[in-house]
């Protein structure tokens, strides 16, 4: 049978979640739109779709692609079939009922066109009650300030996924530094190239190592804040 006849709902649970890894990997993004929907009607919940069948998926593509069997374009379609399931996802994790924690302004650092991380953070924040103004990728150092002076968010969040681009991370700070404004927001740092030290070392409050633990340490921060600020 050729992937074209391949009935997803035919599947058991098990064999489902492999094909789409196989699918995203294929980079076809209206076979993971259905396998997520067939997934979240077996009443799978919307987090376990996100890392057992997508992220899990990604994660091959990366090696492929870290190893040379995997190419730009490649990828590319990949990525576009993981947002395909992504999309379907979103306004599930965003609808805890939580109540707005807080604002956070983020985006992908400069020179650094990676969004999916960055966009599955933002999916949990709003998850975790918080507004999310994203600014996108390849952002600049003026780009970000002048969302913070526009949005005058609780949290910045910064995201990279180079060596080369992390670096960039730091430019940001700095800045925020020498400006005298360091001290007014939460900032936040991931992607897969960093570490809690490298967060340290930049001056970041914390690095998250996922978008689970950034939505927990964002509501933790903002809550300590607000302690320590005296409000309520
Ligand atoms: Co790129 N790429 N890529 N790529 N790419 C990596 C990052 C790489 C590790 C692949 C590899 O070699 N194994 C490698 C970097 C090597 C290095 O720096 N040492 C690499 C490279 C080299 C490149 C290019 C230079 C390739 C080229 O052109 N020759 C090029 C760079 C372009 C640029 O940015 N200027 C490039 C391009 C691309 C595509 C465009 C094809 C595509 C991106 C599409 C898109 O994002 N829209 C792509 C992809 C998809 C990847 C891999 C395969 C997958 C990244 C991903 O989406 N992961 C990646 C391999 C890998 O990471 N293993 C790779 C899934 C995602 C859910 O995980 O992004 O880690 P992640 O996010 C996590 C956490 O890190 C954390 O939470 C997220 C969710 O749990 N997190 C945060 C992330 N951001 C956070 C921010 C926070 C908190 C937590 O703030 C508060």
């Amino acid at each position: 049978m050729s992937d074209d006849d391949l009935d997803l709902s035919s599947l058991d649970d098990a064999e489902l979640v492999e094909q789409m890894h196989d699918d995203l990997y294929d980079g076809m993004a209206d076979e993971i739109a259905e396998g997520t929907r067939i997934l979240l009607d077996r009443s799978w919940g919307p987090e376990r779709v996100l890392n057992d069948a997508l992220v899990e998926g990604m994660r091959v593509v990366g090696e492929d692609f870290r190893d040379g069997i995997l190419f730009v374009p490649e990828v590319l379609l990949a990525a576009n079939a993981m947002k395909a399931g992504m999309a379907i996802l979103r306004p599930l994790l965003a609808e805890t009922g939580a109540e707005q924690v807080g604002k956070v302004v983020m985006g992908t650092v400069k020179g650094d066109i990676h969004d999916i991380g960055k966009n599955l953070v933002g999916m949990m924040l709003e998850g975790a009650g918080f507004e999310v103004i994203d600014l996108g990728i390849n952002i600049d150092v003026d780009t970000y300030l002048a969302a913070l002076e526009e949005h005058k968010p609780d949290i910045l969040g910064m995201s990279a996924l180079l060596t080369t681009t992390m670096p960039y991370m730091k430019v940001v700070i700095d800045t925020m530094v020498e400006r005298g404004i360091r001290d007014d927001y939460i900032v936040l740092v991931g992607g897969a190239p960093l570490n809690e030290e490298f967060g340290a070392a930049v001056g970041a409050d914390a690095y998250c190592r996922d978008a689970a633990v950034a939505a927990e340490t964002a509501e933790a921060l903002v809550l300590a804040r607000r302690l320590v600020g005296g409000e309520d």
